[in-house]
């Protein structure tokens, strides 16, 4: 399965219903090391046939050996894989670090969590339970909560392995089988986690991967009638196409989606700390995270002293290759997310938004090739500009100033966002007042991007459908059924 030919990694088979089968359609496609812009990989990709078969195997082990698989099985199926992850989280980042850009230190943070998210899934394996229903004395009534089915799950490119195990735990712990077609840019590790899932010796189907392009292997996943429920990460607008294909069977849908989160930092706030959050959620993952504070909300008494504080940290931030132990951010993941990035400075500088720091490609010694760009900072940025209305995905900080709460709480409602925020202050009735008016799925209070697989994290607005994480992940997987039994057997 994974080789070395010539100097490229090769990748050259999918993982459908327990063997690593080659593509029936497709074929070969080159992965790019974003550091270097040159290839390092070659990934067997599928298409259309692929996905049918991956599904027809997801719908034999779910009608099977799967369904009956009491819980605790299942449980002891994702400790065992819970434990392997762990074991080998360290290789995933190095493999995580080179598809998709992301620094070392980061990706093994990341990744030397994500057994946890198993670990926690299992333990409500099998505790998934119904209520009994209180009607009158002619019946009984109770309900059982039962998995959805066949779950397609597509997952984006800038944390590949984090939007894949948050997914895959609570699908496969609602007792679901789950076809996963990673982002085309960054597909390996996901061929990792179907080695993991084998050796912890789940049965044949119940995970599959299908490497491939949205616009075959993802449509195919999305309008099969064979599957059940698409759990998606990534784009508003590809997730409105997906909503259109998928219609035919009316499929259930969870989005995760893109965000454009207020941070507020209010004059009252330990100022030192808010600004650590805020540069810090500024620039990581390079700028390519849904739940980064992209816009910073400063009161105006601090104002300057924000600014002046951010120009610094900005250009402390060590920008290198991303296997470099001292490297805070790596390049942007993709060479089409680079050109987007670049064109948001163009049109931030345009509007007539202030830059203080950054600005543009970075281009010197070993960065000649890579999509790397300078941490960014415009500030006098008004709400109204496209720089803070529209996600740019890239290490783009926007500071807006504002004036009270009243002003606070306007301008971080107005977007056609909701994932995330984070207000600092040490006002604890402020705290309480602000952050319940704010229109978001997960507001920080003097603390920034601290999230668990106990935490619920989804969005409001055009975030997103559903929650990830949390008890509320696994109704993304389960369905209600409710049973009337007559216990006089009379009618009516
Ligand atoms: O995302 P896409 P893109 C935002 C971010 C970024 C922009 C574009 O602003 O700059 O989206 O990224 C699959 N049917 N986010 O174009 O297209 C695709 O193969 C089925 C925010 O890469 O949404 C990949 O696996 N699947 C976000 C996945 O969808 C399709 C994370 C995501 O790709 C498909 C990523 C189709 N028709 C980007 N078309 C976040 N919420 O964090 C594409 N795909």
């Amino acid at each position: 399965m994974r080789a070395p030919a010539g100097s490229l990694v090769r990748y050259d088979r999918l993982f459908v219903g327990g063997e690593w089968v080659a593509p029936l359609d497709g074929g070969l496609v080159e992965s790019i090391d974003p550091a270097t812009g040159l290839p390092w990989a070659e990934v067997g990709f599928g298409g259309p046939r692929d996905i049918d078969r991956a599904v027809a195997a997801a719908r034999e082990a779910f009608e099977g050996p799967w369904r009956r698989m009491p819980g605790w099985e299942r449980a002891a199926l994702l400790r065992r894989l819970a434990d392997l992850y762990r074991e080998h989280a360290g290789e995933m980042a190095v493999l995580e670090s080179r598809d998709s850009g992301r620094a070392i230190r980061e990706a093994r943070a990341d990744l030397g969590a994500h057994h946890h998210w198993y670990q926690w899934f299992a333990s409500l394996a099998d505790k998934i339970s119904g209520r009994t229903i209180p009607m009158d004395d002619t019946v009984h009534c109770f309900t059982t909560r039962v998995p959805v089915g066949v779950v397609g799950a597509i997952t984006p490119w800038n944390a590949p392995m984090l939007t894949t195990t948050w997914k895959v735990a609570p699908a496969l712990a609602a007792g679901c089988t789950v076809v996963l077609k990673p982002a085309e840019q960054t597909p390996v590790t996901a061929l990792e986690l179907a080695r993991l899932i084998e050796k912890a010796g789940f049965p044949p189907g119940v995970f599959n991967v299908v490497p491939g392009y949205g616009r075959d292997a993802g449509a195919r996943l999305v309008a099969h009638p064979g599957v059940d429920k698409i759990a998606f990460t990534g784009e508003g607008r590809t997730a409105k196409t997906i909503l259109r294909n998928g219609a035919d069977n009316l499929k259930r849908f969870s989005f995760e989606l893109g965000g454009k989160a207020p941070h507020i930092i209010f004059a009252d706030a330990d100022v030192d700390q808010a600004v650590n959050a805020a540069t810090s959620s500024a620039w990581a993952v390079c700028g390519q995270s849904c739940a980064l504070g992209s816009r910073v909300l400063v009161e105006r008494p601090i104002y300057d002293r924000v600014v002046a504080a951010f120009a610094e940290r900005a250009r402390k931030v060590r920008v290198g290759m991303p296997l470099d132990e001292t490297t805070h951010m790596g390049p942007q993941a993709h060479a089409e997310q680079l050109d987007k990035t670049l064109s948001y400075i163009k049109i931030g500088r345009s509007e007539g938004a202030e830059l203080i720091a950054g600005g543009g490609r970075l281009t010197d010694g070993p960065l000649a090739n890579g999509y790397f760009v300078a941490p960014t900072v415009f500030a006098n940025v008004a709400n109204e500009m496209r720089i803070a209305r529209e996600e740019i995905f890239g290490p783009v900080a926007a500071l807006i100033p504002f004036s009270g709460e009243e002003e606070a709480v306007a301008i971080a409602n107005d977007t056609t966002y909701g994932l995330t925020a984070g207000l600092w202050t040490r006002d604890v009735g402020r705290a309480h007042r602000v952050s319940a008016r704010i229109q978001a799925g997960i507001v920080w209070v003097n603390t920034y991007r601290y999230i668990r697989w106990s935490t619920p994290y989804g969005g409001f607005k055009a975030s997103g459908w559903g929650r990830e994480n949390g008890l509320e992940a696994l109704d993304n997987f389960l369905e209600t059924r409710t049973t009337v039994v007559s216990t006089t057997g009379q009618f009516p």
